[in-house]
């Protein structure tokens, strides 16, 4: 199999003098009224992806905070509980603070890899990034409101709003959670990422933070946490996230699928000599990735890399391969991950009308010189 290699991609900076707003100006642009932008290409080569170049997904303008937290942030926590009421950004400093390394993936991440092409956001691979992100476990804040044991899931609502497209009526953005997701003692509260106070592009003063999900179940500028005792049916809950394909029933999107990618070389680079270094990242929400295979001859033949530094519960891996070339010219370079459920990323990703979970093999052409 042969691949032609198109000029590699940079660093592209964004220039948009009409948004006034926050905007990251690191970021690969997609849209700028709401905030859409990628992680560069270059970046995503890093295990911890730094805050300025953490891709950014916004449905709507970014929401006022300029009432925190320094006038302190009131977050209201109504619905099925015995105690409803509310608490603020620095009730929280009386909790035990939890630190850990998450990866968040967009579910469109590699939305433009799918033939027929999907309408949304057409993010390449840069809709997926990693922080440290450190707040409280939702179990131990609302362990005083006391749940009602007959709730069904818990609602979270976004302090940002608008008309989600056209003729659909105004609203906050909301999803919810089944209860035990929510009150799994690793799904958290967060206002640090990467050490820092999370700043309002990523949902600061507050946001959630639900390891293992795909990025639209960790809703930012929290506000309100309501305990349903049936499921939730809003617009981001049962007509967006939803994975739909012809007959098949609709079924919610949820955890990360099985997924691997080779950020260096960077696709359609020329690379000298016979011996070469590959790596790349691999990541399921299902569970800790077991292996991750490479292929230099286009998915003819598979080896296996070597799985290289931190191995944390809900992060991606780093996985390296050396590989020894003996022929110039171009190559297609592939890589597969199996995670420790057993679950293997498939070679063509399953096709779906709104384009997510796209996870299939993702090949890079190198020119060897
Ligand atoms: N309030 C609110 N929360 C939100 C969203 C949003 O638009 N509003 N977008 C979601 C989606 S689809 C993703 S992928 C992640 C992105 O988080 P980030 O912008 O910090 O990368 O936030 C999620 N939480
Ligand atoms: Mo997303």
């Amino acid at each position: 199999m042969h691949c032609k290699c198109s000029k590699a991609g940079g660093l592209q900076l964004m220039d948009s003098p009409r948004v006034a707003r926050p905007i990251n100006k690191n970021l690969k642009p997609l849209e700028t009224e709401p905030m859409i932008g990628e992680t560069p290409t270059l970046a995503l080569d890093s295990w911890l992806t730094p805050n300025s170049v953490f891709y950014i997904r916004n449905h709507f303008d970014f929401p006022d905070i300029s009432d925190s937290p320094d006038t302190d942030w009131v977050v209201n926590v109504n619905g099925s509980f015995k105690n409803p009421g509310s608490f603020t950004y620095s009730d929280l400093s009386k909790f035990p603070k939890h630190t850990q390394a998450v990866t968040m993936e967009c579910a469109g991440n590699n939305r433009t890899d799918l033939t027929p092409r999907v309408p949304g956001n057409q993010f390449e691979s840069g809709a997926v990034s990693t922080a440290v992100w450190a707040g409280i476990s939702l179990s131990k804040v609302l362990e005083s409101f006391e749940i009602d044991p007959n709730s069904k899931e818990l609602l979270f609502e976004g302090k940002d709003s608008g008309e989600p497209e056209p003729g659909v009526k105004t609203q906050n953005f909301q999803r919810s959670l089944p209860i035990d997701v929510a009150m799994h003692p690793d799904t958290m509260l967060a206002f640090e990422m990467n050490g820092e106070p999370i700043g309002v592009e990523h949902g600061g003063p507050l946001r959630l933070v639900v390891p293992g999900w795909y990025g639209m179940a960790s809703v930012k500028w929290v506000r309100q946490i309501t305990a349903l005792d049936s499921p939730f049916e809003g617009y981001f809950q049962t007509y967006k996230y939803m994975f739909r394909s012809g007959e098949i029933p609709a079924r919610p999107v949820s955890l990360m699928q099985v997924k691997s990618l080779i950020t260096s070389p960077m696709n359609g680079t020329d690379v000298k000599g016979d011996s070469h270094s590959i790596s790349g990242f691999a990541w399921s929400g299902n569970a800790e990735i077991a292996s991750v295979d490479v292929s230099t001859d286009g998915g003819s033949t598979w080896k296996p890399a070597r799985l290289v530094g931190p191995s944390d519960k809900y992060s991606w891996r780093q996985w390296n391969f050396s590989w020894i070339s003996t022929n110039t010219g171009h190559h297609t370079i592939l890589s597969r991950a199996k995670d420790k459920l057993g679950n293997l990323q498939p070679a063509k990703s399953n096709w779906n009308e709104l384009g997510y979970e796209v996870n299939g093999f993702k090949s890079i052409c190198l020119n060897v010189i």
